[in-house]
């Protein structure tokens, strides 16, 4: 979240391409224009040129009946075949797709001819458990090559996967299991965090026992063994991953399904507490995810090594870890653990170790390590690296620049990609070797994206002015719906400037260039460390605590996460005398962190006596963000009792 938006307005550094990247970058400022005589045609053309398709598509896009789009709807394909077996066929066998390092140091190589034989095999494991087309299934995993081969096998089989991210709880688990309606778990024993083994198979059992949630769907548990730590096994339901795939045939020919055939859901927050399962199609989206894969990274296929250190748990890893990087037959770099362990400056350890090109990494992260101060990343070689991505949240223009000069040696390009789960793919961003860069501003929709900024009525803003940000054309790798909930789809994305202008829920700001600078989020949903955190559901967990009477949660500006959560707390008149505030707040913080997972819990828990409220009873969290964030409380005029924010300060 950018602190001051007045300096970032002023923000006047600005970065042309250098004549040499030019000179080899892979868009040029033609696909622009392409785009701007003939978006569906460029979109066709992407769309043939970047995916092998079993049946060609003739039509390209059915909008007849808005927001519920059709892309590419007469053509078939196989996703896992475009990231794996295509390559193979090709002779690119040989190629590695995954260097994967494990926190520990241990490490591997892996062919895409062996990725492939490892996908085959796993596409008969999940046959042979009775997994169809169609049918859903939930992956809790390290970012270990298993992970990967699960997503491919599952898109490979036609079925739809739902990768729950490893550091959410139990409660998260069987919450998603439950809305999926998932048929197979796939998990490990556990992963590699911070120098211990984190286990994640208890979280499983515990989302999955019966005595307390009742009976789930799931029939099937696959595990595999990667953190070495015991697990209980539940016989009937549980299974060794190692066991299965050693009786598995080597051949597995991938059937083609519909362009429109579901791909994934992916659960994101909104503005309830309930999270939304994104929902995902297959030629559309893999279009999406390869095309800007590629033209954003400036992808050479043959000599670069690319690395997003995103978890596969978050829209990042799908589409840039998974998807657009194998569709593209890129060699990438994939790392279990944290940046900082064992030591500070493990990330720049790896991009030493591979040679890593092309780096695509969050600002918190990148704050963070501004933080511990340019020695460290200063003391390894770090001169492979020829361009750097950022995602997640505005990156201001400090950390940009800094980013830049200590990764980049001062000279490689920086993107910084605005998109979100919802939109499948990159929307907003430079092209590298065609646009001037400007720290801090996502800058110019991709080409073939149509974006603009509007008023509260929907009319486009001029340059220089705010507003809320919009697609108005429909895109391949748009979402196609929230899982079993089309209602809410309409609600949230389709209904505020009619049913064809998508609603991203975001601020933004047009310059004197007509460039888009990000703002943050208009809604109640949160951004920590670049997850997406929704208000509602911090709330709720709270006040399922026998404590707490009431709750109300803020996300505060935060120097390195970006935001972060901070709760108001009202405890029971009963509890109030029977613990003191700090054991209060303390059972507090892990109470939510068990029910949503680490990453969810706050920083700050305040015990508070009243809650500010409007006269209609609406919480006003803008003077609680005034109190979290220490400054002087603004316009209370509106709340039913003035005299509450002078009770919490002092509080
Ligand atoms: C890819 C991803 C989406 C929300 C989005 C916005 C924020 C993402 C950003 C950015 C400013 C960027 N966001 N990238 N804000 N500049 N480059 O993060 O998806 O987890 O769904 O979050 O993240 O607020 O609306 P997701």
């Amino acid at each position: 979240m950018p602190d001051n938006i007045d300096n970032l307005l002023t923000e006047t550094r600005r970065f042309a391409p250098d004549a040499e990247f030019t000179a080899s970058a892979v868009a040029d400022a033609g696909l622009y224009e392409r785009a701007r005589a003939d978006r569906l045609g460029f979109w066709a053309d992407q769309a043939r040129g970047l995916v092998s398709w079993e049946k060609p598509f003739t039509e390209v896009l059915d909008w007849s009946n808005p927001p519920f789009a059709k892309w590419f709807a007469d053509g078939t394909l196989n996703v896992a075949y475009n990231c794996l077996d295509r390559h193979v066929e090709a002779g690119r066998g040989d190629r590695v797709a995954l260097h994967w390092e494990g926190e520990p140091g241990d490490s591997r190589s892996i062919t895409y001819a062996e990725l492939t034989a490892e996908v085959k095999k796993a596409a008969n494991m999940l046959e042979g458990l009775g997994v169809r087309d169609g049918d859903r299934v939930v992956i809790y995993m390290p970012l270990i090559p298993e992970a990967i081969v699960a997503m491919l096998a599952v898109a490979r089989v036609g079925a739809i996967h739902s990768v729950v991210f490893g550091g959410f709880s139990a409660e998260s688990i069987r919450s998603r299991v439950d809305d999926a309606g998932a048929k197979v778990l796939i998990t490990a024993d556990g992963g590699w965090r911070k120098g211990v083994v984190s286990p994640l198979k208890p979280a499983v059992d515990e989302a999955l026992d019966a005595t307390v949630h009742g009976p789930s769907t799931v029939e099937k548990v696959v595990v595999v063994k990667r953190g070495g730590n015991d697990v209980a096994f539940t016989s009937g339901r549980d299974l060794w991953w190692d066991d299965l795939m050693q009786e598995q045939a080597a051949e597995h020919t991938a059937q083609a399904f519909e362009a429109e055939h579901p791909l994934f859901i992916l659960y994101t927050s909104g503005t309830t507490g309930k999270p939304k399962g994104i929902l995902h199609t297959s030629g559309g989206y893999l279009t999406g995810a390869a095309y800007t894969h590629r033209n954003v990274f400036d992808l050479h296929p043959e000599t670069d090594v690319y690395w997003s250190t995103a978890d596969i748990g978050w829209i990042t890893g799908h589409t840039y870890v998974v998807y657009g990087p194998l569709a593209n037959g890129a060699t990438q770099v994939i790392y279990e653990g944290t940046p900082d362990s064992p030591v500070p400056g493990r990330w720049w350890d790896v991009i030493e170790k591979y040679g890593v090109t092309i780096f695509y990494a969050a600002p918190t992260a990148i704050r963070a390590a501004m933080k511990t101060g340019r020695q460290i990343p200063a003391s390894r070689d770090l001169s492979s690296l020829r361009l750097l991505g950022s995602v997640g949240e505005p990156i201001n223009p400090e950390a940009w620049v800094w980013y830049r000069d200590v990764i980049g040696a001062g000279a490689t390009p920086i993107v910084d990609t605005w998109w979100q789960t919802e939109t499948g793919s990159i929307m907003i961003s430079a092209l590298p070797g065609v646009t001037t860069l400007k720290p801090g501003s996502a800058q110019v929709p991709l080409p073939g994206v149509a974006v603009d900024v509007v008023d509260d009525h929907g009319v486009p803003v001029g340059d220089g002015e705010g507003g809320l940000l919009v697609i108005t054309e429909p895109w391949p790798s748009m979402l196609r719906g929230i899982w079993g909930d089309t209602e809410r789809f309409v609600d949230t994305y389709w209904s505020k400037f009619g049913r064809s202008v998508y609603f991203a829920g975001d601020g933004a700001r047009k310059d004197d260039d007509g460039d888009i600078w990000l703002l943050g989020r208009v809604d109640d949903v949160m951004n920590v460390s670049g997850h997406r955190l929704s208000t509602a559901e911090i709330e709720s967990a709270l006040v399922s605590h026998p404590i707490v009477a009431e709750a109300a949660v803020v996300g505060a500006a935060d120097e390195t996460t970006g935001q972060s959560v901070v709760a108001f707390v009202i405890l029971r008149a009963s509890q109030a005398d029977t613990m003191t505030p700090e054991e209060a707040a303390a059972a507090l913080r892990n109470h939510v962190a068990h029910e949503i997972g680490a990453i969810a819990k706050p920083r700050t828990v305040m015990i508070v006596q009243e809650l500010p409220k409007t006269r209609s009873g609406k919480i006003m969290r803008r003077l609680l963000r005034d109190v979290a964030e220490g400054r002087e409380i603004g316009d209370t005029t509106t709340l039913a009792d003035t005299t509450v924010m002078q009770a919490i300060r002092v509080g």
